[in-house]
């Protein structure tokens, strides 16, 4: 199946009881047993829920995978790859990722005895260079959150692969409709279904995609012993949204392409982040990892203080200055104070996360309001 049809119908059958087309909310927390484990599957809710079930098939076969779960977050879901570590264990990440990626590694799981480095995955190499026996993951977020670099997941995953560590491919910003890293080496696909997945701004949610039989049922395991897995309303929600996912997709790169074409050329901004410029220092990367470019842009405002950038970013009307992404509706984004300011200053300043610095996730309104707002809220 190709992935639109994949978006509408995999895991999804006529309901067994009554035909409805659309898979019910199955809105109970327990199962009923003919006798003790003997049952038709489903025991428990928080390990397993057929509304959550026909979505977990779906995410997963947008991602080419075979075992998909669906967590409460995308934190939760991120917590659940991390459980899989031991104290003493050693996991290399990119240099920019989500605050909240930054935050758990430094806040929570360090706490633990588990090594972070946070390194330039442009230069894939980098990784047999800090790299040792006790190097055990290896956390890909690409396009990043929010510099829009791009990480050549082919290349990391053969670096990870040689250090004996999994690759994990946070693939929230690319969605599975531009992006399937499993294809390319990854062991496990991440994803904040907030986001494109989503599509609407109405779900928090996460998701975990492997091929692999064994990490599926340690991954299983965290997700039933520790529940951070949403409940049936939310997933039918996100199995809506899912069935125009490619639809919004094209759209989303569309309203992109226009949005960075203005705002390249725009006197206001000093630096453009978007992977579709042929400038772009990973562009032959992304085109050759990506089906398109996304909707995802960062702009730096010339000469703007925090003052001036909080004016500006007051100032829009059709899109909305909020925390995330992916939605239809435009959303606007202050990083530094936002999305990424549990990540200190200097550390996030070095990869050029400053005060300047918004990030756009251009929606699929009419293109013409949208650069009329840009305009306005510029000027
Ligand atoms: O918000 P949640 O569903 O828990 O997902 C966390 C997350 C993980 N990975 C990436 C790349 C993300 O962007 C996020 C959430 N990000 C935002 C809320 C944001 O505005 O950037």
């Amino acid at each position: 199946m190709k992935f639109a049809t994949k978006a509408i119908h995999a895991g999804q059958h006529p309901d067994p009881t009554t035909g409805a087309v659309m898979t019910p909310i199955y809105q109970t927390s327990t199962y009923w047993q003919k006798s003790p484990g003997e049952h038709k599957g489903y025991e428990y809710s928080r390990g397993t829920n057929p509304t959550r079930k026909a979505l977990e098939d779906c995410i997963a076969a947008l991602e080419n995978g075979k075992y998909g779960l669906a967590f409460s977050s995308g934190m939760a879901a991120t917590d659940t790859v991390l459980r899989l570590l031991k104290p003493g264990d050693e996991v290399i990440t990119g240099n920019d990722l989500y605050g909240g990626s930054y935050r758990i590694f430094t806040k929570v799981f360090e706490k633990f005895g588990i090594r972070f480095h946070f390194l330039d995955l442009s230069k894939p190499s980098i990784i047999k260079e800090h790299s040792n026996a006790n190097t055990k993951l290896v956390w890909v977020e690409t396009p990043t959150n929010p510099t829009m670099q791009i990480i050549d997941i082919e290349a990391v995953a053969k670096e990870a692969k040689a250090a004996g560590a999994l690759l994990v491919v946070d693939n929230t910003f690319a969605s599975p409709y531009l992006q399937n890293p499993l294809d390319l080496g990854a062991d496990i696909v991440m994803h904040s279904v907030t986001k494109y997945i989503g599509g609407h701004s109405d779900v928090v949610m996460g998701a975990l995609i492997t091929n692999e039989e064994t990490l599926y049922k340690e991954l299983f395991f965290y997700y039933n012993a520790v529940g951070g897995t949403p409940g049936p309303q939310d997933s039918f929600l996100v199995l809506r949204g899912i069935k125009t996912l490619h639809l919004r997709m094209k759209a989303h790169c569309e309203n992109g392409r226009q949005v960075a074409a203005y705002l390249k050329k725009h006197p206001r901004i000093e630096k453009i982040y978007w992977p579709g410029f042929e400038d772009h220092p990973n562009h032959e990367v992304a085109k050759k990892q990506m089906r398109d470019f996304g909707g995802m842009i960062s702009i730096v405002l010339k000469d703007a203080s925090l003052q001036d950038t909080f004016e500006v970013a007051s100032r829009f009307k059709v899109f909305s200055l909020a925390e995330s992404l992916g939605g239809v509706e435009s959303l606007l984004n202050h990083p530094a104070t936002m999305t990424h300011g549990s990540i200190p200053k200097e550390v996030r300043e070095k990869v050029g996360v400053v005060d300047n610095l918004l990030r756009l996730s251009v929606g699929v309104e009419d293109i013409e309001d949208l650069l009329e707002d840009l305009e306005q809220a510029l000027g």
